[in-house]
């Protein structure tokens, strides 16, 4: 494979240890700024997140990359009625519980004011270019990978991002124009932290708690 670089051992470690401190270093932000970001950034990324291994190489993505206000106005009115819907009733109690200490509500002023909105699309089956039907494979799979993927770029980039999944988000294929066998996974919202935005404090579990090593 004319691509594989086998490095020495000393340096795996040591970029693996640089890799997991800029991991650390990503907080999700809840606040966004509103200036603007080059769009040429937001397709590199997308080109980034698109090397994701998938099932049967499909390749199930679609990303929807929204900056036009208007668009980004309808997605906020939209999904703040079903926030709303959730907050006040949908949600079960203990759910409910488990958001408190994020201090999330019903409000998405994020979805109008930050720069971009990645709206993630996974694609259920594919329609070839003769209107047939062609099964795609480990989709949900597939698509987080490349989120993640899509994330980390956005991370490594310098810019902050959050993961939004209003439920449900069935009017992201109105609003977007996209057709039923492509379903909405999430909205990845992207841009700079507004000056003030504080995060939660929050402690990840450590390797113990993570790992299970058999040897
Ligand atoms: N979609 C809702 C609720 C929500 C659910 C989870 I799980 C979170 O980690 C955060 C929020 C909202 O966006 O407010």
């Amino acid at each position: 494979m004319s691509s594989y670089v086998e490095l020495p051992v000393d340096e795996m470690r040591e970029r693996a240890r640089a890799f997991l401190k800029q991991a650390q270093n990503r907080r999700t932000v809840r606040d966004f700024s509103d200036r603007p970001i080059p769009r040429d950034i937001i397709e590199t990324c997308i080109l980034a997140a698109g090397t994701a291994p998938n099932g049967a190489h499909r390749q199930p993505w679609r990303f929807v990359a929204v900056s036009d206000p208007e668009i980004k106005r309808a997605i906020r009115v939209a999904a703040e009625e079903e926030e709303k819907a959730f907050y006040e009733g949908r949600a079960p109690d203990d759910w409910l519980e488990a958001l408190a200490p994020l201090g999330t509500d019903e409000k998405k002023p994020f979805l109008e004011g930050a720069p971009y909105l990645i709206v993630v699309f996974a694609e259920s089956y594919a329609v070839e270019e003769n209107g047939e039907k062609s099964k795609n494979y480990y989709v949900s799979e597939s698509v987080g990978i490349a989120t993640g993927i899509l994330v980390t770029a956005i991370h490594e980039a310098g810019l902050v991002s959050l993961t939004h999944t209003p439920s449900p988000m069935g009017f992201l294929n109105e609003i977007l124009g996209r057709p039923e066998n492509e379903r909405p996974f999430l909205i990845l919202v992207v841009g700079y932290p507004a000056p003030d935005t504080t995060v939660p404090e929050l402690r990840r579990k450590s390797l113990e708690e993570i790992v299970i090593f058999i040897e």
